[in-house]
């Protein structure tokens, strides 16, 4: 696998970063996390947009076009010969000397890693997620906006390892006032009586791009989609629960902290969602 670092396509072995980058130092820089689908890579201007809002976010000036940065994913993707993977782009601040402040980093460093995909297991598809409620507040707006797909994880990482320690692949975050938020990695929806819902980004929700997605399709459908607050008790008695991020697509939850949501099996409006959505992957995307 070939490996892209300000300008040079390295092996994956010699594809390192200095110790002295404050992305790796401070978690000072933003990322993003893309699907190649059939030679087309999804909603590649909207992920775009999206990192650059997170390094505006962050002040960081990207000293690349958009269409240099498109060139970067669709050239790491052809070097691999890849027609379906995931992509990572991460840009840091760059490197620097101790020290917080990032006057001393000169350039910003982009690195793009295009490789395949382990996707989840068809099983949980077709059966549903079971997922906890995390202990783990999600990061207050006023501290950090969750809304910046920004180098420092820490938090949903801790999320993910204590739901991981007690077998779970997927945890629910509530904001500190104790709303529903959103997942470790995902976008959290809820369908109720003809209508979905979604946590607004005020309640500290990343702009999932699979969740515009959802939020589309639900527009063709004709199916009205709300964006309000949603608390824990919303989320048990919803008639179907679903998940939304670039690696688990539309992905049905059946329960939640031990209980069952609706029928405990993947609900047929979701299992619709799941249908629109690949068939939109099919057709859409960016041609490499
Ligand atoms: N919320 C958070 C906090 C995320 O990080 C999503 C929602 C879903 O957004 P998209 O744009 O993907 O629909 C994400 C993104 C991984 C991985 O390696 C996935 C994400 C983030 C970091 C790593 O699976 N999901």
């Amino acid at each position: 696998m070939k490996v892209y670092i300000d300008g040079q396509f390295l092996d994956s072995g010699d594809a390192k970063i200095s110790v002295f980058d404050h992305g790796l130092l401070y978690g000072d820089g933003v990322f993003e996390g893309i699907r190649l689908y059939q030679g087309c890579v999804f909603k590649l201007d909207e992920h775009l947009e999206r990192l650059e809002y997170s390094a505006k976010a962050i002040l960081l000036d990207l000293p690349w076009s958009r269409q240099e940065i498109s060139d970067i994913v669709c050239e790491s993707c052809r070097v691999n010969g890849l027609t379906v993977g995931y992509i990572r782009l991460v840009v840091t601040r760059g490197i620097g000397s101790l020290g917080l402040s990032p006057k001393s980093c000169s350039k910003p460093s982009i690195i793009c890693i295009a490789d395949h995909l382990s996707l989840y297991p068809a099983e949980y598809y077709e059966n549903g997620l079971k997922i906890i409620t995390s202990p783990i507040r999600r990061m207050n707006p006023a501290a950090l906006s969750p809304g910046i797909k920004s180098l420092n994880y820490l938090n949903n990482i801790l999320a993910k390892i204590e739901a991981d320690r007690l077998g779970y692949i997927e945890a629910l975050m509530l904001n500190d006032q104790g709303y529903v938020s959103e997942c470790t990695g995902d976008n959290v929806f809820i369908f109720q009586k003809g209508k979905l819902f979604t946590p607004a980004f005020y309640a500290g929700a990343l702009k999932g791009i699979t969740r515009g997605v959802v939020l589309d399709i639900a527009e063709e459908l004709g199916i009205p989609c709300i964006q309000e607050n949603l608390t824990r008790y919303d989320i048990l008695v919803a008639e179907e629960c679903f998940l939304t991020g670039t690696a688990a697509e539309v992905i049905p939850v059946v329960e939640v902290d031990g209980r069952t949501i609706g029928t405990g099996k993947p609900g047929e409006t979701t299992v619709k969602f799941l249908a629109e959505f690949r068939s939109k992957v099919a057709k859409e995307g960016t041609f490499l």
